[in-house]
């Protein structure tokens, strides 16, 4: 890929409105069922496969599913690591990412500091990004010991947004976690991007199209989905249909 993974999310923003990632967590998905999802969502019109999770997976089980994902794909792969155990070389880029609710230095900016070197010795593109857990955040809330901002509460999320732009983050997301079962409230997600600048993540508990279409007509630009692909309809299907809600929605 000749220009970086950041100015690739930057341009299909641009042309699209809003876009679509797949999350795939090698943990709580066989790896041989990421790796035919991975294929069938990148047919489908993903624009990017976001690779990690809230539980723990070894170093070498991540390198191998990332090198094939990147066989079978033509979008890019980009990390999304929970722990130290979350970096692998063969991928395109790292969501660098910091938990700003957490009650942990540890997921602050420990777990940073333990992996920014081998992150520039295997020159990965790090984009930067605010990570904001919205809620008790599933698996990631607790993992990641978050003071999960209640639904009703949008000025909280939009105080640690704010000081995500502010600190240079150059994305934010919103993180009702996986599985979620009410995704982040609208209310919240319009409140916030009226003030930010930079793109806005929006992810967990986003079922179908017309959920994530609601979110990006609130302000959301790219929707992240994980578990949708579990669910009965085929992976095409399932992504087509979200990608179709998602791209063709103008603000
Ligand atoms: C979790 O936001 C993502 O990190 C995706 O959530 O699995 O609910 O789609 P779902």
């Amino acid at each position: 890929m000749s220009k970086t993974v950041e100015q690739y999310i930057y341009d299909k923003i641009r042309d699209k409105g809003a876009i679509h990632m797949t999350l795939l967590d090698p943990q709580k998905t066989e790896s041989s069922a990421c790796i035919k999802i991975a294929a069938e969502a990148d047919e489908a019109g993903t624009s990017a496969i976001m690779v990690g999770g809230s539980t723990m997976a070894s170093n070498s089980d991540l390198d191998e599913v990332v090198k094939e994902i990147k066989s079978k794909v033509k979008v890019p792969v980009i990390l999304f690591p929970n722990n130290i155990s979350g970096v692998s070389r063969y991928a395109d880029a790292i969501w660098f990412m910091s938990l700003l609710n957490s009650s942990s230095t540890y997921y602050l900016i420990d777990v940073q500091a333990l992996t920014a070197h081998l992150i520039r010795r295997y020159e990965l593109e790090a984009i930067p990004m605010g990570y904001i857990i919205i809620g008790d955040g599933g698996a990631a809330g607790f993992v990641g010991q978050a003071r999960g901002i209640p639904y009703d509460y949008p000025e909280l999320a939009l105080g640690y947004s704010l000081a995500a732009e502010t600190l240079g983050m150059r994305f934010v997301y919103l993180e009702a976690g996986s599985g979620a079962k009410a995704p982040v409230p609208l209310g919240m997600i319009k409140l916030v991007k009226n003030n930010l600048s930079v793109p806005l993540i929006v992810g967990g508990g986003i079922k179908s199209g017309p959920i994530a279409r609601a979110a990006v007509e609130a302000g959301a630009n790219i929707i992240v989905t994980g578990t949708l692909v579990e669910k009965t309809k085929g992976v095409r299907e399932s992504i087509y249909e979200i990608v179709s809600y998602i791209e063709s929605t103008r603000r």
